[in-house]
């Protein structure tokens, strides 16, 4: 298969062994615990989400066995996956612990990956089946100047690790915070991805009273809680200050790329907000990158327009731009499957997972994506962002 063609899985997540231990530890959640099912046999439970039914979640080898998501991958034509620890992270740990985990699971996934096997593909540079995103000691209290070490190390010494899953709350204040600059900059001359993905959610008070399981929190609480934590990155202009930074949106952006223009004329009337920041909100959307983790072409569809037409903004002319031929596949580039795998799973252990057929239908569906474009969100672009050819 051409290098081109490859299907490249950029939100698919883990518990390695020595994280689901610690999670064993704990009688609070995030935490798993053992109980007899109906059947009488002993079962795996997960726990890790305000207000989750105390009974949690099934759990079992595919969120931490390696040959699991191998045989995932196998099972639905997926090449590479970079794999990131799943939520919390280390957001409940102190930070001496944090940093002492964190090393040990940035070890852990460099092996796992590192001894991943080579794919068949004809390729100067063997090419793994596995990569990964590194954990930082960024949880409440983290001195900031600890931060930039951490980043520069997990890059020097962990050559299968290629970027850092980021949580929006940062050393507590939020990802705004003036004392992560020294993080942010880091970040940026290392070239690390940073992949922004959501655990708390936000407007849980507006969820009402009816039973509604997960579907609010995940459906809508995590990418507003995405929207809401990278708006804020904008907003104090690091985008401005780091433009080498790469920053990945999970679950495309949330709301980001339909709220652009609002936000847009909300700085523009805002003297102060706009005063700090050297473009038109909108040209910053297009220098984010956004998983394809949508469910529905006409969603990736217009995520790609949103993007396309960013560059095309800036703060002397930021005026409505009508629609220009070729802005859908220029947008197109910033986007990349992913299948947000051990997570949603199906009711059915011998189909397809849903959630995967349903993604890779829809990037093969949106229309005035070129073959080109498809396969570059299929895989293409991880390879390039990820320096993987
Ligand atoms: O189902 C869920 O709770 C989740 C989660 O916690 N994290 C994630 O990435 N996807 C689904």
């Amino acid at each position: 298969m051409a290098l081109s063609r490859l299907v490249v899985d950029i939100h698919t997540h883990v518990y390695l062994p020595r994280y689901a231990s610690v999670l064993r530890s704990r009688t609070a959640a995030p935490r798993i615990f053992s109980r007899s099912a109906p059947s009488g046999q002993t079962e795996d439970r997960l726990v890790i989400l305000d207000n989750e039914p105390s009974g949690g979640r099934p759990i079992g080898p595919q969120y931490w066995d390696r040959d699991e998501k191998l045989k995932f991958m196998d099972k639905h034509g997926i090449d590479i996956s970079i794999v990131s620890t799943a939520n919390p992270w280390l957001d409940f740990l102190s930070f001496s612990a944090a940093q002492t985990l964190a090393r040990e699971l940035n070890a852990d996934l460099e092996s796992y990956c590192s001894t991943s096997p080579i794919i068949s593909s004809p390729s100067a540079t063997p090419l793994k089946r596995l990569y990964g995103f590194g954990l930082l000691p960024l949880v409440p209290g983290a001195p900031s100047a600890s931060l930039p070490s951490a980043v520069t190390d997990l890059a020097a010494s962990h050559p299968h690790i290629r970027g850092v899953i980021l949580g929006t709350r940062g050393a507590g204040k939020g990802l705004d915070d003036p004392e992560l600059e020294p993080l942010w900059a880091a970040l940026a001359e290392t070239g690390l991805v940073v992949f922004l993905h959501p655990h708390y959610g936000v407007g849980g008070q507006s969820w009402g009273d009816l039973d509604n399981g997960h579907v609010l929190p995940l459906a809508l609480g995590f990418p507003f809680e995405t929207t809401t934590a990278i708006t804020r990155v904008i907003l104090a202009g690091v985008l401005d200050r780091y433009p080498r930074l790469r920053i990945l949106l999970a679950h495309s952006g949330g709301a980001l790329p339909q709220l652009s223009s609002r936000l847009a004329s909300c700085i523009a009337h805002d003297p102060v907000v706009a005063s700090r920041l050297q473009h038109d909100a909108r040209w910053y959307i297009g220098r984010l990158y956004y998983d394809a983790v949508a469910y529905g072409s006409a969603e990736l569809g217009f995520v790609s327009d949103t993007v396309g037409r960013a560059a095309r903004y800036d703060q002397q002319n930021g005026a409505h731009k009508a629609a220009v031929e070729g802005e859908r596949n220029e947008g197109s580039k910033r986007m990349l499957f992913g299948t947000d795998h051990p997570f949603f799973p199906p009711l059915n252990d011998t189909d397809k997972w849903r959630s995967v057929v349903e993604n890779l239908e829809a990037i093969d569906s949106v229309s005035g994506w070129s073959a080109e474009d498809k396969d570059g969100v299929q895989g293409g672009n991880a390879l390039t962002l990820f320096n993987l050819v």
